[in-house]
């Protein structure tokens, strides 16, 4: 298995995280992907691999181009307006006021790009999210080079909450969709992106909603309990050509693997029905029992469990790196999962 990390995804490291209406420490910071890396480094799965530099319109293949310069100067127009620390919005539009046009304020725009305020734009959040979507990219060429039937890239930060237009729940730029539209521009006809993650990947949904190339599968906590609580139901199935090409599978909290296993046997039936060319998983490990923003109760060795699932796919797998905030544990989950995958499970 081919391994992708890049030490910039580092480079965004928030201050703080506005969490129940208080400033504390940040659930998504550098010790993850550093924890990870190192996980990575000591399993014997492989050298972790630096990625290439791609240009930036694969990116806007999924991204808008003023979407894409809001994120690139956001924080040095943050420093010249005589702000300090990272740029947080303040400000949103509610559904009868004046209808979104862009605004040019920097404060109008935090609010019209943002759909939340627990993902600060720090100084380094450009470089990470870009060295980010680079290791998404990297895993994807690999794929599709057809050299190689799996490879994981140590994505940070996470990509499945961003769409082609907001950011939000710690994501900026969506690496999995970037990659997925990838794959597709270099032949494939048809991608699956499974999303695992605890959370709903609605940038990734709303990128694919109306497409039929590209098949969006989520398994996640219940939108009626848990983030992003707008978006993840059910009856979000798809709209015009994508209709019946988008399925979600809103779980209790207390889901455990059981629960889980039994959900993601009517997703894997709709991933076969489908036949994909290939697979991108949003790999997120925040379902662990015990993580700080999660109410799943996967226990460690489910993630052996869940690896040995997935590969039973039995068509190339690209993972792309999403949530999990047990920062001690949540490498030690990742190589479960690719042992698991490559038929080494490791309790
Ligand atoms: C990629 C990803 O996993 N993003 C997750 C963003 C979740 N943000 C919302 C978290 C709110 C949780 N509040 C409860 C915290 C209890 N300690
Ligand atoms: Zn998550």
């Amino acid at each position: 298995m081919k391994l992708f990390y890049s030490p910039r995804v580092l480079d965004h490291d928030a201050a703080g995280e506005i969490n129940r209406g208080v400033v504390g420490e940040p659930f998504e910071r550098p010790e993850r992907a550093a924890n990870v890396a190192a996980a990575l480094n000591n399993a014997g799965l492989g050298l972790l691999v630096e990625p290439a530099s791609f240009p930036d319109e694969h990116l806007l293949r999924v991204h808008d181009k003023d979407y894409v310069e809001f994120l690139r100067s956001a924080h040095r127009r943050w420093l010249n307006a005589g702000r300090k620390g990272d740029a947080i919005p303040m400000c949103w539009r509610a559904d009868r006021m004046r209808p979104a046009l862009l605004p040019t304020d920097l404060d109008a725009q935090l609010g019209y790009y943002a759909f939340d305020i627990m993902t600060p734009i720090t100084e380094g959040s450009w470089q990470a999210a870009r060295a980010s979507v680079d290791t998404a990219l990297s895993g994807a060429a690999h794929i599709a080079s057809g050299t190689g039937q799996a490879a994981f890239s140590l994505c940070r930060p996470p990509g499945h909450h961003a769409g082609s237009d907001y950011y939000g729940g710690y994501c900026f730029l969506n690496g999995a969709a970037v990659a997925a539209q990838f794959l597709i521009d270099h032949g494939m006809s048809r991608i699956a992106i499974l999303d695992p993650d605890y959370h709903h990947g609605n940038g990734t949904q709303d990128i694919f909603y109306a497409r039929n190339d590209v098949l969006y599968v989520s398994l996640h906590a219940d939108p009626a309990t848990d983030f992003p609580f707008y978006t993840g139901f059910a009856d979000e199935i798809g709209i015009g050509d994508g209709l019946g090409f988008n399925l979600n599978f809103p779980l209790a909290r207390q889901t455990d693997w059981s629960a889980w296993a039994d959900a993601y046997g009517a997703a894997e039936q709709s991933i076969r029905n489908f036949s994909p060319e290939a697979v991108v998983v949003s790999l997120g490990v925040d379902t662990l029992s015990g993580d700080p923003l999660s109410k799943f109760a996967f226990q460690p060795e489910d993630f052996g469990r869940l690896g040995g699932v997935l590969s039973r796919l039995s068509c190339p797998v690209l993972f792309v790196f999403e949530g999990g905030y047990a920062i001690d544990q949540i490498g030690a989950n990742v190589v479960r999962t690719l042992h698991g995958f490559l038929g080494e499970y490791i309790a």
